[in-house]
């Protein structure tokens, strides 16, 4: 732990957890360090301590230097991505990762830090066409369901079958709240068409809903908000990447861990810079609310 955080923490302020594999597997190299260094004073500026998760040399990190930043940032082709299977190994082998959902809001969860702010959450995944099943499920639903970390993201990426991720949201007693919201956000645009269980509309209602929550269950619990309105991703330009992204990644055989990095990276070429302006403004705002939050759950 930096000890900025371990001292954040050791006097009760709030403290905001980010990932690191948006950084280097969701963002270009030279932007991802300027939305990593925007993200955490975005934190700052709202009254918590930012803490960036990575592992690096076979060290769990929670709070980043400059210097261990500016590696996540550039070793993009050279570093893992590691979700919460891959960490203890990582650890062990004294291998360099970034965390996922899954992996950041565990090693959160094990640091003390209970609030963590990220871009889109990862669900279940849709069948190529011609398949039934994939059983492709991020991890990140099953952490959902044990850790007691709120996530703040702006919903599910609209390349996921999101029906069925909210399913298995509500099996595993994950609430779903919307930020200013009756809809669920699918990332690139501030709906999927389906509606939240239940809406806060600001950072108080959020923080008491979380309370009220953790007194009856141990899953953690999400807060969606939707990308700002002002760099929601055009209709069309979004549904026309889609079909395309879906067809490159069955055509390529792209699988697994691979399939996200891989849609994001078509989508922020094929868009020219769109989908990138968009990815950036949804984690700006999302790292903004956790930290409203986080300073309302320790007033
Ligand atoms: N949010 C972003 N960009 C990303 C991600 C989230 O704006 O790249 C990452 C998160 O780390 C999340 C992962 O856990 O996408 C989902 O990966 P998968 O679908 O393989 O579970
Ligand atoms: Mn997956």
């Amino acid at each position: 732990m930096s000890a900025e955080v371990a001292d954040a923490l050791a006097e009760g302020l709030a403290v905001v957890a980010l990932e690191s594999t948006l950084l280097s597997h969701g963002l270009p190299p030279g932007r991802n360090l300027d939305v990593a260094t925007r993200l955490e004073r975005t934190v700052r500026d709202a009254g918590a301590v930012p803490a960036t998760i990575a592992v690096l040399d076979g060290q769990a990190l929670i709070g980043l230097s400059v210097a261990q930043l500016e590696r996540v940032c550039t070793e993009a082709t050279g570093l893992d991505k590691l979700s919460l299977r891959d960490v203890g190994p990582a650890l062990a082998l004294g291998r360099s990762g970034a965390t996922t959902v899954a992996s950041t809001s565990t090693l959160a969860h094990a640091a003390g830090i209970d609030v963590f702010g990220t871009g889109g959450l990862g669900g279940v995944h849709l069948p190529p066409p011609g398949a039934t099943v994939t059983w492709d499920v991020s991890a990140d639903l099953g952490v959902l369901a044990r850790v007691p970390t709120l996530v703040v993201c702006s919903g599910v990426k609209s390349v996921l079958d999101i029906p069925a991720t909210l399913e298995v949201l509500e099996t595993n007693s994950v609430p779903v709240l919307g930020y200013r919201t009756d809809d669920f956000p699918a990332f690139y645009r501030r709906s999927s068409g389906l509606p939240v269980p239940q809406r806060v509309d600001d950072a108080e209602q959020a923080a008491a809903a979380v309370t009220a929550h953790r007194h009856l269950a141990e899953s953690g619990i999400l807060l969606a908000n939707p990308v700002p309105p002002e760099s929601e991703l055009d209709e069309q330009l979004h549904d026309r990447l889609l079909s395309e992204g879906l067809e490159l990644l069955r055509s390529r055989g792209v699988r697994g861990a691979d399939v996200t990095p891989v849609l994001l990276e078509y989508f922020h070429t094929g868009s020219a810079g769109a989908s990138l302006d968009a990815n950036e403004a949804l984690v700006l705002s999302n790292a903004r609310l956790a930290a409203e939050v986080a300073v309302r759950l320790r007033a």
